[in-house]
């Protein structure tokens, strides 16, 4: 899974980056920086801590951060298509910057969001109507049933995208919805909007996420927040220090935590784990993913032999602790391929070798 991080210049995205993927802070880096992310994960925690495994494997996300380009350049078509090949998109604004008076260009996350949506539309819009072109060239030729069941959707996306409704709005059959996804349209990626705030501005945070909220209020808008600078002065403190900072704000935890899980969050995945003496790890899949798939996730061969899924959840395990007592309390099930997985599973599958 794939995320960019995108933004105005200057918005702190390369701090992000860095606070999320834990590689060092290069500012002028003149290519995409490429980083992997760790989700915090407290049941893998919790988990590790009671098997001591070899090896503890949480989920992972990687970010991709993109250099600097002039303003003209940020909706342009090559930049665009980077942001296509992604799985989503964390948007950053700069809020910090209205902490400074002498600022004469205020932030106004509004107009932010509501530009990008725009643009991204326009630029969704502007596929949608080279493909109808060409299916419609290719239909002339020749008639086929399938060219004949995309036309239709992208007439119907197009109609919409005119009005200003993006994809992600459209309701779409299950197979429209197989056929959109081979063409990456931008308004149908999830997305996060982060406002990058100052220290200062933390305690004013809920009123200001309320209020922005109420003005674009489209159940696919979720927004959070971090102070970049903060968050990075963080990184390089103690343990110790870093705690006592958190207390004087009155902060659980910090934000690359919060962040790092919203991102998960956005993705459409689960997670299952398996758990052992070798290793704790947390698989990462689809939504409504069956056992006998799942099981594939972890080794083909797991998948083709696959004969039963010996499945407990989490939050059972938590309380009783050894298989035993959860055999004893009949909490251990035995699944067929079918079965669909649920975030939380302790999973050992059983194959044929
Ligand atoms: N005051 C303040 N400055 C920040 C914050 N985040 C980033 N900056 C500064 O903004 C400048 C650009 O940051 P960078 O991450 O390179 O931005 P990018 O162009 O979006 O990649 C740097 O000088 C940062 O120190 C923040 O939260 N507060
Ligand atoms: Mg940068």
């Amino acid at each position: 899974m794939e995320i960019a991080i995108i933004g105005r210049k200057e918005s702190g995205k390369t701090l992000l980056f860095s606070i999320l993927t834990q590689l060092t802070y290069h500012q002028f880096s003149v290519e995409n920086q490429v980083g992997v992310a760790k989700i915090p994960d407290s049941r893998v925690d919790k988990l590790a801590e009671f098997f001591k495994p070899k090896s503890i494997v949480h989920a992972k996300v990687t970010f991709i951060d993109f250099p600097g380009v002039a303003k003209e350049e940020f909706y342009s078509a090559k930049r665009i298509a980077q942001y296509k090949n992604c799985d989503a998109l964390c948007y950053l604004i700069p809020y910090f910057m209205n902490q400074e008076q002498s600022n004469e260009e205020k932030i106004e996350p509004e107009q932010e969001i509501k530009r990008f949506e725009e643009e991204s539309i326009i630029a969704d819009l502007s596929s949608v109507e080279t493909r109808i072109e060409s299916l419609k060239r290719s239909m002339q030729k020749r008639k086929e049933k399938e060219d004949e069941i995309e036309l239709k959707m992208m007439l119907k996306l197009e109609e919409n995208l005119e009005k200003g409704i993006p994809i992600r709005n459209i309701e779409l059959s299950e197979d429209e919805k197989k056929i959109s996804k081979g063409f990456s349209f931008l308004t149908q990626k999830p997305i996060l909007y982060i406002l990058n705030i100052s220290e200062q501005q933390i305690q004013k945070i809920d009123d200001i996420l309320k209020d922005l909220t109420n003005k674009v209020s489209d159940s696919f808008h979720k927004i959070s927040f971090i102070s970049c600078q903060m968050e990075y002065d963080l990184m390089m403190m103690s343990e110790e220090e870093r705690k006592e900072f958190l207390n004087e704000l009155k902060l659980k935890e910090d934000a690359k935590t919060r962040i790092l899980q919203q991102v998960f969050s956005l993705l459409d995945r689960i997670c299952f784990f398996t758990v052992g003496p070798d290793e704790v790890k947390a698989w990462q899949i689809k939504k409504g993913t069956c056992a006998k798939e799942a099981a594939g996730v972890i080794h083909s061969d797991i998948e083709k032999g696959f004969i039963r899924a010996e499945v407990y959840h989490y939050t059972d395990w938590e309380k009783y602790k050894t298989e035993e007592e959860l055999k004893k309390e009949k909490l251990i099930r035995l699944e067929m391929k079918d079965y669909v997985v649920k975030d939380g599973d302790i999973v050992h599958f059983r194959f044929n070798k």
